[in-house]
């Protein structure tokens, strides 16, 4: 179904039927701009960028390409079609009619999930709002603006269900969401790796890599909702992921192939001297960037994440995939328990451990990718294997938070893990010589000189095309 562009927010939700909500929304739309003005992009008002923007949810020609100035970037609600005789797919109203409104007893849930969904999108913009200062190309950059306007059209959709489904406290959690900032120590972004810096482009890459595949998969587990806008919406958004995800694998590839040249030509591992990111500190990002983003799934055991599946709101990954009665009443499964002498184990109900799982789709997910870093690393005759680190690493959320542990697992003591923590996670010294290595190039088709150039441009234009015009 075609957008409607004729209206003031473009849509495929007629959205001109409803006045009120129009309006409503036509309210909110002003306080977005200038927050993207304030909190967005830096010193990227002026600038005409390469940009898709969604004109369809059809699978052929959803997209269409223009240079664009970001503040004019017509953000859209897209819904996904609907699918005809949809019906809930796990928990206790399986197999009735999927809900087309709110189920009143389950509001306050849904409207917490859709809340805090919402809030990582701006907090995402925020996080990298520095980095159109350093890009390595004028290709990155653009990846960088297209990556930031569609996190704002997520946004756009969580308000959007807000506005259209939940009234006065809706509205009121959609204005929140443009008070809160990531890193503000007075209103935090709601979860904690959304707080964290992304100053540097390496950190770029992994946040797409990492971060942005929790919003994979927390989304997927979303479209499977029982309330079907929130299912549709989140369909739609994750055909924008995908693209989030190949800027993250592609960016630490390209590092990572300039990095095995380097060490070839230089016949030593210290590619720094030479401009190079060496191993031991993409090792030390992917530590960083993989443990918080774990912490991003909560508590293994979760009485929330239990009753949003009972409830028929947030599913498992591809729900329908899995073999089992979709209900689990009764089930048990063990995790993991920490008890005096080490990690032990328990048994629990299935339902309650429901994050557990979806993490654990998750790793396996990243490990896919770090799977193709390494025969990157072999085919350059160069023995170094790079790894997730151990579940029990570094976190700060579920039942691994209260002990120290390294990369391989090994349960550590205070003492021990203040020390090794310098060989394991960025140092000051880290981010400092990172630091170094951002500088801006601007001139078409030129990379620089610690990332390789990637293998193709954006929808058939060449590498060298003009993909941010500064005038
Ligand atoms: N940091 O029962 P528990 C994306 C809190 S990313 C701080 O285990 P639950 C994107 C929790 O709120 C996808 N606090 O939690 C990516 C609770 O607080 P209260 C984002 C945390 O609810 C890149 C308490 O701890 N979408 O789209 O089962 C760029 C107990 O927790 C954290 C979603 O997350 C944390 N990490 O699970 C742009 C989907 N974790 O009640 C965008 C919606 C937990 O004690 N959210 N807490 O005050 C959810 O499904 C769930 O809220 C969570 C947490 C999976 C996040
Ligand atoms: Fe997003
Ligand atoms: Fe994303």
């Amino acid at each position: 179904m075609k957008a409607d562009y004729n209206e003031s927010i473009p849509n495929n939700v007629n959205l001109g039927d409803d006045r009120r909500l129009l309006r409503a929304l036509e309210r909110w739309q002003p306080a977005y701009i200038q927050w993207w003005r304030d909190m967005g992009p830096v010193e990227s008002t002026d600038l005409q960028v390469y940009l898709r923007t969604a004109i369809s949810v059809d699978t052929d020609g959803w997209a269409h390409f223009d240079h664009v100035r970001m503040p004019d970037y017509r953000w859209g609600i897209f819904l996904a079609e609907p699918e005809p005789d949809r019906t809930i797919g796990f928990g206790a109203h399986k197999g009735e009619p999927v809900w087309t409104d709110i189920p009143g007893e389950y509001r306050t849930e849904l409207r917490r999930l859709i809340v805090t969904q919402g809030d990582t999108e701006p907090a995402s913009v925020e996080q990298q709002r520095q980095l159109g200062r350093t890009a390595p190309s004028l290709y990155d950059l653009r990846n960088l603006y297209q990556v930031n306007v569609e996190e704002g059209r997520h946004l756009w959709a969580m308000v959007y269900l807000l506005h259209a489904f939940f009234g006065r406290d809706g509205r009121e959690e959609a204005d929140e969401m443009l008070e809160r900032h990531a890193g503000d120590p007075d209103r935090p972004r709601i979860l904690q790796a959304f707080n964290e810096q992304t100053n540097d482009w390496l950190s770029f890459f992994m946040f797409t890599y990492f971060q942005d595949r929790d919003g994979k998969f927390q989304l997927a587990a979303l479209a499977e909702s029982g309330f079907d806008p929130l299912s549709r919406t989140c369909r739609f958004m994750l055909t924008e992921e995908a693209h989030h995800m190949f800027v993250g694998e592609t960016g630490v590839m390209r590092i990572l192939q300039r990095t095995c040249e380097l060490m070839r030509e230089h016949d030593t591992a210290d590619v720094r001297p030479y401009g190079g990111i060496n191993l031991e500190t993409l090792q030390k990002w992917i530590n960083f960037h993989y443990s918080i983003c774990l912490d991003l799934f909560g508590s293994e055991r979760s009485t929330n994440a239990a009753n949003y599946f009972s409830m028929g709101l947030k599913g498992r990954y591809q729900e329908a995939k899995l073999d089992d009665d979709h209900k689990l009443d009764g089930e048990q499964i063990e995790i993991p328990k920490v008890t005096a002498d080490g990690i032990d184990h328990e048994t629990i109900a299935a339902l309650t451990a429901m994050n557990l799982k979806l993490r654990q789709d998750y790793t396996k997910d990243s490990q896919r990718g770090l799977n193709r870093f390494n025969k990157m690393i072999a085919a350059h005759d160069i023995d170094f294997v790079l790894t997730l680190p151990d579940e029990k690493f570094n976190r700060g959320i579920g039942i691994f938070s209260e002990v120290h542990a390294s990369p391989d697992g090994t349960l550590l003591t205070g003492e021990v893990w203040e020390k090794g923590k310098r060989e394991w996670l960025p140092t000051a010294d880290d981010h400092a010589y990172v630091n170094s290595l951002m500088v801006p190039v601007t001139e078409p088709g030129k990379m620089a000189g610690w990332i390789a150039p990637p293998k193709r441009g954006i929808h058939g234009q060449p590498i060298d095309f003009e993909y941010v015009l500064f005038h």
